[in-house]
C-alpha cells in the first residue's frame, strides 16, 4: 500500500436547481461541519478547502437548463484547474448535476495527458436520462448521458469544451431505479450495471475488484461520483427521494477501503446530501467517515489484518 499523503482540494458546489426538492445547496457547509477537512488532515493529507463556487449569475432566474449550464462551464473549468494542480479534487454537493461540470473538467485534463478515464457512479439512480427521456425534467437525473456525449443538452458545452466519456468505460453502482428510456440508453451504450440484485447475489467485494483490476490494468484514472442515495435511507436520511434496499454501512465502507488500497482514485464528488432533511447531522457524518476510509483510515494496520487461519493467511 502507499505511504500516503495526498494533496486534497476541496470545493463546495451549492448547487441545487438540478433536484426536485431544495436543500442540497447547504450541502457543503453540513460537510464542513460534519468535520470533512479534519478528517482528511488527521490521516495526514494536505488538505485546501477551496471554499464554494460563486453562483453564476446568468442562469439567476432563467430556466433550470441554462442555471445548471452557467453552473457547469464554471465548474468544468475549475475541476480542469483543480487537476492540473496534481492533487486529488472533491466536490462537495451540491445535486448531482454537479458532476457535469466536475467530469467535464477532469475528462479535459485526461484528455490533455492521454490517460484513459473510468467512472464509479455510486447511486441509486442511473442518472442517464435526457431531456428528451427524463419524465421529471430534473438535471440530476441526466449527468451521466451528457458525459457520455448523449443528444440534448447541445447548450451546455460549447463543442470544443465537451470532454466525454466512454460509455463502455462507466460503472453505474447500487443503483435500484431506472427510467424505461434511461433503462433502453444504458443498454444499448453498453454502460456496465451493478445492480442491487448483482449485488445482493456476489456481494460488491466481487465487482469492486472486477472494476479496480480494469482501471489498474489501463493505468487509468478512476472518478468516483457518491450520491447519498446509493446509501439505504435507514443510515442516510438526507435525501429527497429515498428508494429503499440502499448500500449498508458494512458495505460502503468496504467499498472505500477497497478503493483506497487500490490507489486509483483521482477525484471524487460526495453529492445529493440535503442537510434539511437530515436527522441530526447523521448523514452528514456518515458521508465524512466514508471520506475519510476513502482517504486511507482503515480499523487496523494492514500487516495485522491478514489473519491466520490454519496457519494460512487469509
Ligand atoms: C429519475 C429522474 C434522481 C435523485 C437522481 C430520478 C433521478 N430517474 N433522483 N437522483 N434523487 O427524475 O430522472
Ligand atoms: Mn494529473
Ligand atoms: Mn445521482
Ligand atoms: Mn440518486
Amino acid at each position: 500500500q502507499d505511504s500516503g499523503q495526498r494533496f486534497v482540494e476541496i470545493l463546495g458546489v451549492p448547487i441545487e436547481a438540478g433536484a426536485g426538492h431544495p436543500g442540497a445547496l447547504m450541502g457543503p457547509a453540513a460537510l464542513r461541519t460534519a468535520g470533512l477537512v479534519r478528517a482528511l488532515r488527521d490521516l495526514g493529507h494536505e488538505v485546501r478547502d477551496l471554499g464554494d463556487l460563486t453562483p453564476p449569475h446568468e442562469g439567476e432566474g432563467a430556466d433550470r437548463l441554462a442555471e445548471i449550464t452557467a453552473w457547469s462551464r464554471v465548474l468544468a473549468d475549475r475541476s480542469y484547474s483543480m487537476m492540473r494542480a496534481g492533487g486529488v479534487p472533491v466536490f462537495l454537493g451540491g445535486d448531482h448535476s454537479l458532476s457535469m461540470g466536475s467530469v467535464t473538467g477532469v475528462a479535459r485534463h485526461c484528455r490533455d495527458t492521454g490517460t484513459p478515464l473510468f467512472v464509479l457512479w455510486l447511486d441509486a439512480h442511473g442518472d442517464f436520462n435526457t431531456p428528451n427521456t427524463s419524465p421529471s425534467g430534473n438535471m440530476h437525473g441526466m449527468p451521466v448521458a451528457l458525459l457520455c456525449g448523449e443528444d440534448g443538452f447541445d447548450g451546455v458545452f460549447p463543442p470544443e469544451q465537451r470532454a466525454t466519456v466512454d460509455p463502455a468505460h462507466v460503472h453505474l453502482f447500487g443503483i435500484r431505479s431506472l427510467d424505461p428510456g434511461e433503462r433502453r440508453l444504458l443498454r444499448a451504450r453498453g454502460v456496465d450495471v451493478v445492480d442491487m440484485r448483482l449485488i445482493d447475489e456476489h456481494g460488491v467485494g466481487v465487482h469492486m475488484r472486477r472494476i479496480i483490476e480494469r482501471v489498474k490494468a489501463a493505468g487509468g484514472h478512476l472518478h468516483v461520483s457518491l450520491d447519498v442515495d446509493f446509501l439505504d435511507p435507514s443510515i442516510a436520511p438526507a435525501v429527497g427521494t429515498a428508494v429503499l434496499g440502499g448500500a449498508t454501512y458494512r458495505e460502503a465502507h468496504l467499498i472505500m477501503e477497497m478503493l483506497h488500497d487500490a490507489g486509483v482514485v483521482g477525484s471524487l464528488d460526495v453529492v445529493e446530501l440535503n442537510p434539511f432533511l437530515d436527522e441530526r447531522g447523521k448523514s452528514a457524518l456518515l458521508l465524512v467517515d466514508l471520506v475519510a476510509s476513502l482517504f486511507g483510515r482503515r480499523i487496523i494496520d494492514p500487516a495485522v489484518t491478514q489473519s491466520q487461519i490454519g496457519g494460512q493467511a487469509v
